[in-house]
């Protein structure tokens, strides 16, 4: 048994097997100029700042040979997979389907819908294309993780407040014990990324936990600090 010193209070990891990483929507259109996030007025630089500890993450999990899973938030090109209700919100321009500088916003296979280079998946990895803002929501995540008998799950991503939140919360419904990387999720709003970790971990861990990265790689692999 290890334990990662997190709030609201240390998080226990029965075996390291039973843990994957999972990487939520680090994609060219929300972290990059030009992209979706860049497009609607964001600041992708709050994203771009956890990339390095992501990577750090992301290397450690493969050193170790444990599961990684990544999302990518994106829709078919005949939309068939994006209800109105989503393509219609925010009265936006650009819209998800539209021509982008990286090609169509959010449509799978596009140049922004991809992973940035920095943190591009194994062959052997798993990614999960996601039309909703949750991982769980119409994609096989849950027969996944069942199958590779996955019960602890880490979080990193973004943003903080959406797909993170959203895939941590349905995670918990399902019975998955989850904690939150803070420093390896971000939001375009800092306030809304802080009020997200208070949240997620009130009442004693009411979604779950959340942990400094240093604290989960010490736990891991207790030399990773020193040789940091
Ligand atoms: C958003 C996401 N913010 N990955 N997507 O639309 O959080």
């Amino acid at each position: 048994m290890t334990a990662i010193a997190a709030n609201p209070y240390d998080y226990q990891l029965p075996t390291e097997s039973k843990i994957a990483l999972v990487i939520i929507d680090m994609q060219r259109d929300f972290l990059e100029y030009g992209g979706f996030g860049d497009a609607l007025g964001n600041d992708v630089t709050q994203l771009q700042s956890i990339v390095p500890t992501v990577k750090k993450l992301l290397e450690t999990f493969r050193s170790l040979n444990l599961p990684v899973i990544h999302t990518i938030e994106a829709h078919s090109p005949d939309l068939s997979d994006c209800p109105p209700s989503k393509l219609n919100r925010g009265q936006g321009n650009p819209k998800i389907g539209d021509q982008g500088t990286m090609g169509r916003i959010l449509i799978v296979g596009e140049d922004g819908n991809n992973i940035i280079p920095e943190l591009t998946p194994l062959e052997n990895e798993i990614v999960i294309i996601k039309p909703g803002k949750g991982a769980f929501c119409r994609t096989n995540l849950e027969e996944i993780l069942q199958k590779e008998e996955i019960t602890h799950l880490l979080f990193t991503g973004v943003t903080t407040e959406v797909c993170v939140q959203t895939t941590m919360r349905e995670a918990n419904d399902r019975g998955y014990e989850c904690l939150l990387i803070e420093d390896g999720t971000a939001s375009y709003f800092p306030k809304f990324k802080q009020s997200t970790i208070e949240m997620l971990r009130a009442q004693g861990g009411i979604i779950g936990w959340t942990a400094n990265s240093d604290a989960v790689l010490a736990a891991l692999v207790p030399q990773a600090i020193a040789i940091a």
